[in-house]
């Protein structure tokens, strides 16, 4: 093997043994660089003839030729292994099982409002909404509540920014703010008809929505759930309240057999006022009087304040905590289960 064959020889096993570009590059520079072996060749001709440079330069040219043509060769060959080992790294197994969406469902407590709203409204009654910040007018005042009465106080309401010192804002302590204004657009929209002393249509009006008070603990969360019912006309009495509410328990808990009890009470905006009990006949809870809402005559200062006369139109109300419904219906036992956000246990409701 003469010189330059060995010489092309040698960069095809350097080349061969460079397992990187990089390394490619230096084997490269051993050959074709400034002082490569190659280039050494060439400026060794120029002591030579005219006539032996050109034989002696064509076998330089063609023994470079041979090195350019193996490195480009393991160029690529480095080339195509980089690729297939990206490719293998990135491999996609199509016939994996996809990674699921998980299927939500509405909170146990969203059902429950669902299931009011359709059984009240199969009785007649119009489901209204209104601002959880509220005026203490709608909030209080209208309600006949009194400026000293401890629900007013710091400790047990969320005051927020926004109101004056004689109008303070805050976030409703119950959804019978709503109420309110919903007879007073009521009234509003038939004040022609009472002022010319012909019936007005009855007010049938349930509010569900969240309520807040200063209140935290196993039983009590700052912000819950409510449902209050409105029902005012000419001719309504304590027994359509008994019946219209045993009728919903009894729909609500899917229990014909269920037994209610209007014990008496008090509330500033009902007068009389009763809690209501009821009692399962059947199941885990069944023989205890477990108490579930309030209720009462409205106040004649709150009908009033409606802008009715409390000696023709009288009205009933009634109020309950969804919360702990929600809790009766499915057997849940801590109230912040609701409000923790776990699914493991808001998906058992799906
Ligand atoms: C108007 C007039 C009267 C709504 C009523 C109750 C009795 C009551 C509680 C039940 C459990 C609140 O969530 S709770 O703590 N509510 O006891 N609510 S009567 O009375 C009204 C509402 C609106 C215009």
């Amino acid at each position: 093997m003469n010189e330059l064959d060995a010489l092309v020889a040698s960069a095809r096993d350097d080349f061969s043994q460079a397992a990187t570009p990089a390394e490619l590059e230096n084997a490269k520079a051993r050959f074709l660089g400034k002082a490569g072996r190659i280039t050494e060749l060439m400026k060794g001709m120029a002591a030579l003839s005219v006539e032996e440079k050109k034989s002696r330069g064509a076998a330089i040219n063609l023994a470079k030729q041979a090195v350019e043509a193996a490195l480009a060769e393991r160029r690529q060959a480095l080339a195509e292994a980089e690729l297939q080992q990206q490719l293998r790294a990135e491999a996609l197994d199509v016939t994996l099982p996809g990674r699921a969406r998980g299927q939500g469902g509405l909170h146990p407590v969203s059902l429950t409002m669902e299931r009011l709203e359709a059984i009240f409204g199969s009785m007649g009654f119009e489901i209204a909404q209104g601002p959880e910040i509220e005026t203490d007018w709608f909030n209080f005042t209208a309600l006949n509540t009194p400026e000293d009465h401890p629900a007013r106080s710091m400790h047990d309401t969320f005051y927020v920014e926004g109101g004056s010192a004689k109008a303070p804002n805050l976030l409703r302590t119950h959804t019978s703010p709503v109420q309110v204004r919903h007879a007073l657009q009521h009234v509003q929209q038939h004040r022609a008809r009472l002022d010319a002393g012909e019936p007005m249509p009855e007010i049938r009006v349930i509010a569900p929505g969240r309520t807040y008070r200063v209140d935290s603990d196993a039983t009590h969360s700052p912000m819950f759930h409510q449902c209050e019912g409105l029902w005012i006309g000419e001719n309504v009495s304590f027994k359509d309240l008994k019946f219209l509410f045993t009728e919903f328990c009894r729909t609500f808990f899917e229990r014909e057999d269920l037994v209610l009890r209007f014990r008496p009470s008090f509330f500033p905006f009902t007068e009389p006022s009763a809690e209501i009990d009821i009692q399962f006949q059947s199941g885990p809870l069944a023989g205890r009087w477990l108490e579930v809402a309030g209720s009462g005559q409205v106040h004649p200062a709150v009908v009033r304040n409606m802008g009715l006369d409390p000696e023709k139109h009288i009205g009933f109300a009634f109020g309950m905590g969804l919360d702990r419904f929600t809790m009766l219906r499915y057997g849940v036992n801590d109230l912040r289960l609701f409000f923790d956000g776990d699914v493991r246990f808001l998906s058992q409701f799906r």
